[in-house]
């Protein structure tokens, strides 16, 4: 089986087209809207082995419109896998879409703050991120306003998931207990962003990461995106 067609690397930064027509998130990609976006790949590990195409590939494309961007991810994933009935226990271990925004493009360490942001998209819809400290354990939060999600899967090989995601873009001024407005988003705006796949098919931990942008590494680690927004790529909103 031959790799997911996307489109020739990018650029840099990512431009995203506005929608021209509504978007609706129920996992089935047949809008117009969708047409006028181009595939971008998911092909940059970050943990484990490079799967093979079967055990894992994906990509995705990129709208936006004033309240929200819009993503739309292909994945093809031989085992889906939810081991952690808690939304906030080892939701990395489980398989889900990870999306960085880092709303100001600011980049920086962002581990404990809202400074930006891992959406981890579990596949039961729920949105986790590490929140600031509260005592010595790890506040895991679940930020179900930030994204909505649907996705369907096919009933025929390659049996890709189809993922649909609205995303409101909350600035660092974010708390649990005044989270305030999302941005209104407009043209030529500049958000960080990155997007990566944990895949699991029935390990202990994750058996691979693997992501849209390339990461160096540090202290023979990629994966930083969880700690550290500088990792992400930019994306700019095009009219
Ligand atoms: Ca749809
Ligand atoms: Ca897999
Ligand atoms: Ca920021
Ligand atoms: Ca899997």
């Amino acid at each position: 089986m031959t790799a997911l067609a996307t489109s020739a690397l990018y650029a840099k930064d990512i431009e995203v087209s506005k929608a021209v027509s509504a978007v609706v998130i129920d996992g089935v990609a047949n809008e117009s809207a969708w047409a006028q976006a181009e595939w971008l790949p998911m092909t940059e590990l970050m943990v484990g082995d490079m799967p093979a195409p079967e055990d894992f590939s994906g990509r995705y494309k990129l709208l936006w419109n004033n309240g929200q961007l819009f993503l739309m991810a292909e994945i093809i994933d031989d085992v889906l896998w939810d081991n952690h009935p808690d939304p906030i226990d080892k939701y990395w271990d489980d398989d889900c879409l990870e999306i960085f925004i880092d709303a100001d493009a600011s980049g920086g360490n962002h581990l404990t703050s809202y400074n930006a942001f891992a959406y981890h998209i579990a596949l039961d819809g729920n949105v986790l991120d590490i929140g600031p400290n509260k005592g010595d354990k790890q506040n895991y939060v679940i930020l179900n306003d930030h994204a909505y999600s649907r996705w369907t899967r096919s009933d025929k090989a390659p049996f890709a998931i189809t993922w649909e995601i609205s995303i409101k873009i909350f600035p660092d001024t974010f708390t649990e207990d005044n989270p305030g407005e999302p941005l209104t988003l407009s043209a030529d705006q500049v958000i960080g962003f990155m997007l990566a796949y944990c895949d699991n098919d029935g390990s202990e931990e994750r058996e691979h990461f693997v992501g849209s942008h390339a990461v160096e590494a540090v202290n023979g680690s990629k994966n930083l995106g969880y700690i550290d927004a500088s990792v992400f790529g930019k994306i700019v909103l095009k009219p």
